[in-house]
């Protein structure tokens, strides 16, 4: 049977910043896995990424910056590429959306598309911010998601929901360039009809067929993709804009296109395309090869580009013809720092140019966490301590302190040379038997796209290796000479359960995979070998591993917990102003200065406090929600804000007259508002 063919994508990094653990962690490591699993099963594979350096992110970030959009993607395209191939990142390609034949790769699809009539032109009104004279799309717009309330939702998405959204379905819109509401103002542009394709994309997700075709297997793609794209289609497709004005992008190759560029998720998609191409030129292929027939496309995203990958781009690769589609979108959730979100404004970050400009030689180290702790299905989580302890348990005391048993004690025994197996006992034969079932086992696990499962189960040929040991103790075995033959038996088997580590550690911890076949003087790149039993033959010499994982000290997890506190932003962020109130709305209310007499706390609710309040008219009671920020003996004899005629309420059981007003800062601690002079209760606030 010949073997699937493949082209793996990885999100296109938009070149606006360096890389973080984050990324790593949910696109580029796990991506990075299935490639190099793939090649050493002999599947022809391509394996594609580039930095997307257009798009709001690229020309706001100049703004704040202070400098051009070209110097902006230059540089970190840089920072990124470099950090890339530090980590051992194995594109064939890492290109870039600002290259000439990305342009024309674009401007091409775009006219194929529009000759074929699948864009619709039209005029409508957009935001748009005056004090800048720009229409205000994407991440020109912020605003509150209609979904889940994120109040700083983008014009384009929501990335806390991973919801695509459009300018106008934003709650209290405000420019991003100059932070006011915009106004409404015509422009025309070119739209894709989405709602066109409801019917074919529907059967294609949920049962991947296209035509009545079997394209994809469903049963493979994650649940979460699929039931983020039928929520999305199921509540309507609508047309969406394809283009832009603005100048920094692909400019609108048709009559009537001035002053207009491709719309960022148009231009950066195609862009696997464009660097193919590069790398097919480069490399004298061609790059049909890989985005026409009988090939698996597969797309590794994070979860706030799934529409992106699985419906819009679906959409322009069937409407141009020729194209294939999709076999795969694995998306990941978000990994989490330290108890809370990665954020580049708040500086909350690991960057991964400064990991391994620090910890030059822990790469394998990061690759092993991280796939450990993949947000596979759910968000997870990247703390220091556990950094630390996957690597002491896991890799040193697993991994690491089996390896270096093996080749130490054959050194010492027999000089390196691999011992002569004997008569195999009971146990040995047993181990025999579940060594076979390593290498099938990890590979399912890897073409179903659970590569934390994989690495596990790698792990374990380590553990089993380790627990074989630690029952027959060949160190004490060898005191007495009648066990010569034996030790010599365990010996030889425990250096093929090394051998076998060294071919299926490849794909997750390539350094480290290197460094046991060279101790043992055996390469294979092969993954059917791991299927093997006898890899290494006897009177074959080796040499000893050096310590493959030293152990991570408590000091390097307190200070990179402190390097994390002590830069860290806190960003102040208050409610946006309300919309207008009258005067006359204003006036209605009674507010005035109340001194508390009496506090006390309200049976089963923790946050509430009774309040007997002098209101200089009367004494009244009101409860109040304070409970969590004052005690009881802490409030009686403060003079406080009365709002005065609010209806009577009555909460848990008490009748509560009036509401006691408080200022609340960015991080949600309440205080009252008093006067600075010693006003009596009773006084008017106007
Ligand atoms: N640059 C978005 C992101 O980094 C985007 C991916 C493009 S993939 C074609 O989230
Ligand atoms: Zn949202």
């Amino acid at each position: 049977m010949s073997k699937d063919k493949f082209t793996v994508t990885a999100a296109l990094p938009y070149a606006n910043g360096p890389l973080h653990l984050g990324h790593v962690a949910g696109v580029y490591l796990p991506s990075d896995i299935f490639v190099r699993f793939l090649r050493m099963n002999d599947h022809d594979v391509a394996f594609i990424c580039g930095s997307d350096e257009h798009g709001a992110a690229i020309t706001l970030r100049a703004k704040k910056e202070g400098t051009t959009p070209k110097e902006i993607v230059d540089k970190y395209n840089g920072i990124i590429g470099k950090a890339f191939n530090d980590f051992n990142i194995s594109f064939d390609i890492f290109h870039r959306t600002s290259a000439e034949i990305h342009h024309e790769t674009a401007q091409d699809f775009f006219k194929v598309l529009n000759d074929k009539d699948h864009f619709t032109k039209e005029t409508s009104e957009q935001y748009y911010d005056e004090e800048y004279n720009q229409f205000l799309a994407d991440r020109y717009i912020s605003g509150e998601c209609p979904k889940c309330q994120n109040p700083s939702a983008y014009g384009d998405q929501c990335e806390n929901c991973g919801s695509a959204l459009s300018p106008t379905e934003l709650i209290k819109p405000t420019s991003t360039l100059s932070g006011k509401t915009p106004v409404m103002k015509e422009t025309s542009h070119w739209y894709l009809p989405m709602e066109r394709h409801e019917e074919w994309l529907k059967d294609w997700i949920k049962e991947g067929k296209l035509d009545g075709v079997q394209q994809h297997d469903p049963a493979k793609w994650r649940n979460q993709v699929v039931g983020q794209c039928m929520s999305w289609i199921d509540g309507g497709l609508r047309p969406r804009a394809m283009t832009r004005d603005l100048d920094w992008g692909v400019k609108v190759p048709v009559d009537g296109g001035d002053g207009k560029v491709l719309y960022v998720w148009l231009d950066a998609p195609i862009g696997y395309i464009s660097a193919t191409k590069q790398w097919a030129a480069d490399k004298g292929k061609d790059w049909k090869d890989y985005w026409t027939g009988d090939r698996k496309l597969v797309h590794f995203i994070g979860k706030d580009n799934i529409v992106f990958h699985a419906i819009i781009f679906p959409i322009l690769l069937k409407a141009h013809e020729g194209l294939i589609l999709p076999d795969n979108v694995p998306a990941y959730e978000f990994l989490n720092l330290e108890g809370d979100k990665f954020s580049t404004s708040r500086n909350w970050a690991v960057w991964l140019h400064e990991y391994i400009e620090a910890y030059p030689e822990k790469i394998d180290e990061l690759k092993y966490v991280l796939t450990s702790i993949a947000p596979e299905t759910k968000d997870s989580e990247f703390t220091w301590k556990e950094y630390q302890t996957r690597i002491n348990s896991e890799l040193a005391d697993n991994l690491g302190n089996f390896v270096n048993r093996v080749t130490v004690l054959t050194q010492k025994y027999y000089d390196g040379a691999v011992p002569e197996r004997g008569e195999l006992t009971d146990l040995d034969k047993s181990v025999v038997t579940q060594m076979a079932e390593f290498s099938t086992k990890i590979s399912d696990l890897v073409y179903q796209y659970k590569l934390r499962d994989a690495q596990a189960e790698a792990m374990n040929l380590a553990r089993l290796g380790n627990k074989y040991l630690a029952e027959t103790e060949p160190w004490k075995m060898i005191k007495d000479p009648a066990n010569e033959k034996r030790v010599r038996t365990i010996m030889n088997i425990a250096m093929q359960i090394t051998a076998k580590l060294s071919i299926v550690l490849q794909p997750f911890l390539p350094s480290t995979a290197k460094k046991i076949s060279s101790a043992l003087n055996f390469v294979s790149k092969s993954w059917d070998d791991a299927s093997e039993f006898e890899l290494i033959p006897a009177g074959h010499s080796t040499s000893k591993t050096p310590i493959l994982f030293p152990k991570i000290e408590d000091s390097l997890v307190e200070a990179e917990v402190e390097k994390l506190n002590a830069s860290r932003v806190v960003e102040t962020v208050f409610e946006p102003q309300k919309k207008d109130a009258s005067f006359d709305e204003f006036t209605k209310m009674d507010i005035r200065l109340g001194k508390i007499l009496d506090a006390e706390k309200i049976k089963k609710a923790d946050k509430l406090l009774k309040l007997t309040v002098d209101t200089g008219l009367d004494k009244r009671t009101i409860v109040s929600g304070i409970a969590k920020h004052y005690s009881p003996e802490e409030v009686v004899g403060k003079t406080v804000t009365v709002l005065m005629n609010l209806p009577p309420r009555k909460i848990r059981g008490v009748e509560s007259n009036g509401m006691i007003l408080m200022a609340e800062n960015a991080e949600g601690e309440l205080s009252f508002i008093s006067p600075e002079k010693d006003f009596e209760a009773g006084s008017g606030i106007s």
